[in-house]
């Protein structure tokens, strides 16, 4: 039987990172509903205390007790400690830690309203020249036909395969408007912007086939910018790889 993606709390985690997002997550929400009922209570004793009917006259001294400050304190401490003990370093280890290209997969992603085109490098594992002048609806990847590199390429419209346990460095850009590469799964989400190439990695332990939404609102088709994200063994990805490299050889698959 096939795993529950989705439930009533947190989708399933497929990353390497995803728990210590989870650590956050459900800590932050465990903070906020006794912050909450601590307020509420709070607010309730004060309803009671200072109702008018025992207190007739105002009083104008300034508090005397200490139990506020010390809450207070308590709370900086606690927010503190989320921030630079889990998000700060989990942050740092996403953006510095990067896996070696030698050993990761790579690929290009290039947004735009409204899909994702993933683009493989191919056999050659390079990728070819792209610039805006080459973009045609036959060449949504504007892959410079000069360029020898690119020959092989290909474009996986809104399905990004990867291997099972291999970390995958991914070059996010947009063509056109702001999106954001959202992997509930992954716990990832990172937003697209024009102009910029914004570089990211995960390493997937589950396979199967999960979501890619764009979490940015990007215009009238956002609601169908919807991706997968293809977890598989090294031999499945490479059969698929494989049978779409044939494809760009055949020409079936041909940008030009
Ligand atoms: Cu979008």
């Amino acid at each position: 039987m096939e795993e529950k993606i989705y439930g009533y709390w947190l989708p399933i985690d497929i990353s390497t990172h995803g728990q210590v997002v989870d650590w956050i997550i459900n800590w932050l929400h465990v903070f906020m509903v006794l912050l909450f009922v601590g307020w509420g209570i709070f607010f309730v004793y004060c309803l009671l205390k200072f109702r008018q009917g025992a207190n007739p006259k105002a009083t104008y001294d300034p508090v005397k007790g200490k139990v506020s400050k010390y809450v207070e304190i308590g709370v900086v401490i606690v927010e503190a400690i989320l921030l630079v003990g889990l998000s700060v370093p989990l942050w740092a280890q996403f953006k510095n830690d990067f896996p070696d290209p030698a050993k990761a997969q790579e690929v290009r992603v290039v947004s735009e309203q409204f899909a994702w085109n993933i683009h493989y490098a191919g056999n050659d594992g390079i990728f070819g020249r792209t610039a805006p002048q080459f973009v045609t609806s036959d060449n949504l990847l504007g892959l410079d036909p000069d360029d020898a590199a690119g020959k092989d390429d290909f474009n996986a419209i809104n399905t990004l395969h990867m291997v099972v346990n291999k970390p995958i460095i991914v070059h996010l850009s947009s063509k056109d408007v702001i999106h954001s590469f959202k992997v509930p799964v992954l716990r990832l989400t990172q937003d697209v912007i024009p102009g910029q190439e914004i570089k990211i990695w995960f390493e997937a332990t589950k396979t199967g086939t999960f979501d890619i939404a764009c979490a940015q609102l990007c215009g009238l088709g956002h609601y169908r910018m919807r991706g997968q994200l293809i977890v598989e063994s090294e031999e499945a990805f490479k059969t698929w790889f494989d049978e779409q490299a044939a494809e760009v050889e055949t020409g079936e698959d041909d940008f030009f």
